[in-house]
């Protein structure tokens, strides 16, 4: 006789690959993996390093060694933060994960979000295909940010929000959880962006195929340790990519 599956068990994930893009961040990145690879045997850590001058890949290759969880993806070639997500993603396709998350390795999205990211996107009769933790709903917010940032960071949303109709608060957020046919139905291999841009062009293409999307509050914070790699010039090309997915739009071809 076969037992009926309780409630938690039937929505309960197979396998979780969290995808970690990384580029110099020797200072946090085995510390971040202990505490994802500790929210239980479904969770599986790939770090996606271009080869950091810092050797973060070294000390991941290594930790590797002990720990079967933990996977690494050297990127040599090609370098840059759309580049590396966009591989992390086809990976962990490969490596049969039914969920992925993406997110910084700098504790700026703290690992205690990922099981409510999860539970989420799982929760049954809903259809979600994509959640995003966020500073923009209700209960979450920019910690230890200035007015100025938090004002800059309020207009770049609205500007995102209105270019692309995207029915969502927090546009610029780069932690999320993907249900493995989302990514597939956006045919991630096709990403474009070679830059943090990613973040915006991989939300456009979801809202196009009307799939679901969910916010769940986080606090974000400062990042812990080492410095952050974007720059203005990156920043101002994450606009212009905004106006290009419109015009991709317009003219059919996303
Ligand atoms: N593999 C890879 N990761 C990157 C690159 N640039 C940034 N990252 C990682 O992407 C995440 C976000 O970058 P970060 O510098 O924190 O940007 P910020 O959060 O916008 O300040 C971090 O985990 C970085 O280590 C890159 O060129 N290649
Ligand atoms: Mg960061």
């Amino acid at each position: 006789m076969t037992e009926e599956p309780r409630a938690d068990e039937e929505t309960r994930p197979r396998r979780v690959v969290c995808t970690v893009p990384t580029f110099n961040e020797s200072m946090n990145i085995l510390a971040l993996s202990r505490e994802l690879l500790d929210l239980g045997p479904e969770y599986q850590v790939l770090v996606v390093d271009d080869d950091s001058p810092d050797g973060t890949w070294r000390l991941v290759r290594d930790a590797a060694l002990k720990e079967p969880r933990l996977h690494l993806l050297h990127r040599t070639e090609d370098r840059g933060r759309g580049r590396a997500g966009r591989d992390g993603f086809l990976r962990a396709l490969e490596m049969d994960a039914d969920i992925v998350i993406e997110m910084d390795a700098d504790f700026s999205h703290h690992p205690r979000y990922v099981p409510l990211l999860v539970e989420r996107l799982c929760r049954r009769g809903s259809e979600v295909g994509l959640v995003l933790g966020s500073r923009g709903v209700e209960g979450g917010h920019d910690a230890e940010r200035g007015l100025v940032r938090q004002w800059v960071t309020l207009l770049a949303n609205l500007y995102i929000r209105v270019i692309l109709g995207l029915p969502v608060r927090d546009c610029n957020s780069g932690f999320r959880c993907w249900r493995r046919e989302t990514l597939q139905a956006i045919d991630v291999g096709k990403t474009f962006s070679e830059g943090p841009a990613i973040v915006q062009e991989l939300l456009f293409k979801t809202a196009r195929r009307r799939i679901g999307i969910a916010e769940v509050p986080i606090e974000f914070h400062n990042r812990a340790a080492g410095e952050s790699t974007l720059t203005l010039r990156k920043l101002l090309k994450g606009y212009f990519t905004v106006l290009y997915l419109r015009w991709l739009a317009l003219t059919g071809r996303i």
